[in-house]
């Protein structure tokens, strides 16, 4: 791994680019077509990309319990085990509205709902990942959310991952559909004559499903779009070289194009670590994926001080952040910017990926300057209510009708003193 000085025209704020043109018009052509023709185009797409031929999308109940059968029991207790912890962590999101009173017996309130159904979509192939369904439904029924679908893409014989469809099975997740990539999102925007829409789509997914997800915002509610995974890691002389090295590749293992930066304050962990990627890296079944990801946005740069390191790094706004060094807590004081923070040796970034109970939907490409990770808020709705009585609507009626009119709107103004009209009712 190259080893940079860090100087201050150094900057690690992330830009990656999110499609082009032609793949937009590809996808405007699948979603008008999905809009259209419904289950036939949803089916002809699978038939023309994924290369199968389906009778029915929904997933058979027989096929999900077939998938459960065929787990290993202990995987099954570790994923129900990673929901409770995700369960229990996303319990304190909960919100309560509420009322608040104003003179003469009016009140004003905010009153919180759950969206009612929200489809998630899984990746096909090497990105199916189980984790990924817990941490996305849990947060979901948290929030009260009635109808819960899931979209994911099949092999050619017609298969899903069991891994997946037995995360869904031990969080009581039915509806299934085989389809990805735009038809699939298409499909759950819209509906079709088997599947209704929903009303928010989330999960992550490849450029198509990106931008697929982009075009029907506003007609659905999307979460973030998720961009190749990033892990940064703040460590000084304390740090052991091979743990970070090893961390950094966790990340790395991702994409191509996943980001994995060590900011230290250490000349020797530096040099220590960037040996320690190489070595690891011989070893790793996913060498490939991991080493351009190391080529790519690879990095170790090396600070004079802790200030100099953590201002870098509220610009890198990074999706993960390992701080590993002698009191991480207060150096996470400093930390303005990151998706999610990992203190101390023990607890290695994967530790939250799948079980710590935090969730592992991050802002990426530096938006967790402004972003949050997915959680119980992704899935409910404000509404504001308000009730005046006659006595503050009397009080204050000239008032608003004043502002009406400010605005040139005589309507308004004339409704508010409407109810001045008929003095005998
Ligand atoms: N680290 C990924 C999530 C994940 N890791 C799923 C393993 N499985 C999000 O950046
Ligand atoms: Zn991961």
């Amino acid at each position: 791994m190259k080893i940079q000085q860090l100087t201050a025209d150094i900057s690690l704020k992330r830009q990656l680019e999110g499609g082009n043109e032609e793949q937009l018009r590809t996808v405007r052509e699948v979603l008008a077509d999905v809009k259209a023709k419904g289950d036939a185009a949803v089916k002809a797409y699978s038939e023309k990309w994924d290369g199968v031929a389906l009778d029915a999308l929904r997933v058979t109940a027989q096929e999900i319990d077939e998938a459960v059968a065929s787990m290993d029991p202990q995987i099954i207790a570790d994923l129900t085990e990673a929901a409770a912890n995700i369960r229990y962590y996303h319990e304190q999101q909960k919100r309560d509205g509420y009322k608040l009173p104003l003179a003469d017996g009016s009140w004003l309130a905010q009153r919180i709902t759950a969206i009612a159904s929200v489809g998630l979509y899984v990746p096909g192939g090497s990105a199916a990942y189980p984790s990924s369904v817990l941490m996305n439904v849990v947060p979901a029924q948290v929030a009260g959310v009635e109808r819960i679908v899931i979209a994911t893409p099949c092999d050619k014989d017609g298969k899903l991952p069991a891994a997946v469809l037995a995360a869904a099975s031990i969080l009581g997740v039915t509806e299934i559909y085989k389809m990805g990539g735009a038809q699939a999102i298409a499909a759950l925007a819209y509906g079709t004559e088997t599947i209704d829409g929903v009303d928010k789509i989330t999960g992550p997914g490849n450029i198509f499903v990106a931008l697929a997800k982009r075009e029907v915002f506003g007609e659905v509610a999307i979460d973030m779009i998720a961009g190749p995974s990033e892990i940064a890691v703040i460590a000084d002389e304390t740090a052991h070289a091979d743990e970070v090295a090893a961390d950094l590749l966790s990340q790395a293992e991702h994409d191509p194009m996943a980001c994995a930066v060590l900011v230290t304050t250490s000349d020797a962990l530096a040099k220590a670590v960037s040996d320690e990627v190489e070595k690891q890296l011989q070893t790793l079944p996913r060498e490939a994926i991991a080493r351009k990801a190391i080529e790519n946005y690879g990095a170790i740069y090396v600070g004079e001080t802790m200030t100099q390191v953590v201002d870098a790094i509220n610009t890198l706004a990074p999706e993960h952040l390992e701080i590993v060094t002698k009191n991480p807590e207060a150096i996470m004081e400093q930390v303005k910017n990151a998706g999610a923070i990992f203190l101390g040796r023990y607890s290695s970034e994967p530790v939250g990926d799948y079980f710590a109970g935090t969730n592992h939907v991050l802002p990426t490409n530096s938006t967790a300057r402004f972003a949050s990770g997915l959680n119980v808020d992704d899935f409910i709705k404000r509404t504001s209510v308000v009730y005046y009585s006659e006595q503050t609507w009397q009080e204050n009626a000239p008032k608003i009708a004043r502002l009406a009119r400010l605005e040139g709107l005589e309507a308004h103004a004339r409704a508010v003193e409407s109810r001045g009209w008929n003095k005998e009712d």
